[in-house]
């Protein structure tokens, strides 16, 4: 494994304490789900502005507009991918289409088999947060999240949530997967938040 960044441009864009390897790993918990798309449904719940749940089919979730957008992604473990292009559409269009009520601070992104992770609003709403269905002009791999997984470029990538089913917005905080297991709540890779023992007040639930 090379563990040097390729240009210095590159190395301005590695956070502290991660190094670039060859290839591209794949990292996931669990298996790699099937996907059927008669059946495939994609729920926004929780505190939405109407009240009702909101269930696209892939036809419909598939049908957003799309956009492409290229970034890094930094795996708390320490390597980091750099210079992917996602294809998809970002997560303000759902927010748009959806909308949260007025009270909303906090999502649950929740995958297939019960894989979570939160987001304050502020992390969601960013203008790089996006439902990628593609990586390089390709639709995206199965052990890569086909068909639909969202990328946070701007957190640690375990809050980038391959197999993505469902959103669900919330009042107040809760963790998800990783979050309630030691690894900290907001994540932000430039600050080296990687634990939750390195949780400020505020940073998390009570
Ligand atoms: N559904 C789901 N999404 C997930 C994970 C997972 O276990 N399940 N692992 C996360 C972690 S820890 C990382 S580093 C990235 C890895 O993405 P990659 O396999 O495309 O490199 O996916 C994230 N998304
Ligand atoms: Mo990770």
């Amino acid at each position: 494994m090379a563990c040097v960044p390729e240009t210095p441009e590159e190395e301005k864009r590695l956070p502290p304490g991660q190094y670039v390897p060859r290839g591209r790993p794949v990292v996931h918990y669990g298996r790699v789900p099937a996907f059927r798309p008669e059946t495939w449904r994609f729920q926004v719940f929780g505190e939405t502005a109407t009240g009702q749940i909101h269930e696209f089919s892939w036809e419909e979730f598939s049908s957003l507009p799309h956009t492409t957008m290229v970034s890094d992604f930094h795996c708390v473990t320490k390597f980091s991918i750099m210079g992917n292009e996602w294809g998809g559409f970002p997560a303000s269009a759902l927010l748009a289409r959806v909308p949260p009520g007025p009270g909303v601070r906090h999502v649950m992104i929740w995958a297939e088999y019960g894989y979570s992770a939160n987001l304050r609003l502020t992390d969601f709403d960013r203008p790089t947060t996006l439902f990628a269905t593609h990586l390089d002009e390709k639709p995206l791999s199965a052990e890569r999240g086909f068909p639909v997984r969202l990328v946070v470029p701007h957190l640690y990538a375990w809050k980038s949530v391959k197999w993505v089913r469902a959103i669900e917005y919330l009042t107040e905080d809760r963790r998800g997967f990783w979050e309630e297991r030691g690894y900290h709540n907001v994540a932000d890779p430039w600050k080296e938040q990687r634990y939750s023992y390195q949780e400020e007040p505020g940073e998390g639930p009570p």
